[in-house]
């Protein structure tokens, strides 16, 4: 009886223990937000947070996923333009929906990409749409209005080869706005949309105006 007890209690424990750890360490686990506001981002897309060239992350419990660095929390001035630079190193996972491979809400309609062509010639274009295929992942704050799919590299790129996305939207009021990708990019995971498309500080995070 006794054994059987302490046998249970014990089970009791660990099974709490797992728990506060998986939430302590996954679920809520996040990188910090950028520090001040800024009316300037600038951002890296990777396919694997250890492949980082510019912000490596390395005590992320998730080495091997894609991510947006160095962070995914972001704080920019209201009812401003904000100016945003990615650079984009990840391979194509395509677009589900071909329409978003049309840019929307930015200033001027387009974004310019520098990129480099299937023979590696450096190329420099304004695109209002890119092949929804060629998407890597995108920049897509919905209550603003605002979606930039973003150009992948080529499959015979050199690694570390960087597509460099610019562009600039308007911020309206304070608030926090939920911002994320839509290309279902998280290899590995349930159509796409699991793991890193589902925990913030990857795929999604918020943008926090005022
Ligand atoms: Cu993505």
């Amino acid at each position: 009886m006794v054994r059987r007890l302490v046998f249970t209690a014990a089970s009791v424990v660990i099974v709490a223990l797992v728990m506060v750890a998986f939430v302590g360490l996954f679920m809520l686990h996040k990188p910090g937000p950028l520090a001040g506001t800024t009316a300037k981002l600038h951002l890296e897309t990777v396919a694997a947070l250890s492949d980082a060239v510019e912000w490596p992350r390395p005590n992320d419990p998730h080495p091997d996923w894609v991510g947006y660095l160095p962070t995914t929390t972001w704080h920019v001035p209201a009812n401003s333009t904000i100016e945003v630079q990615i650079d984009q190193e990840d391979g194509a996972s395509g677009l589900r929906n071909p329409f978003w491979g049309k840019a929307f809400g930015i200033e001027g309609g387009k974004m310019h990409v520098k990129y480099f062509d299937d023979q590696g010639n450096p190329k420099e274009d304004d695109m209002s749409s890119i092949d929804p295929t060629m998407a890597s992942h995108t920049f897509a704050i919905p209550d603003l209005g605002v979606l930039v799919p973003l150009l992948a590299v080529g499959d015979n790129a050199a690694p570390g080869t960087q597509n460099i996305i610019t562009f600039s939207f308007k911020t309206k009021g304070p608030g926090v706005y939920r911002w994320q990708c839509f290309v279902p990019c998280a290899a590995g995971t349930f159509l796409g949309t699991g793991g890193p498309m589902s925990t913030f500080g990857y795929m999604g995070g918020q943008l926090i105006v005022g």
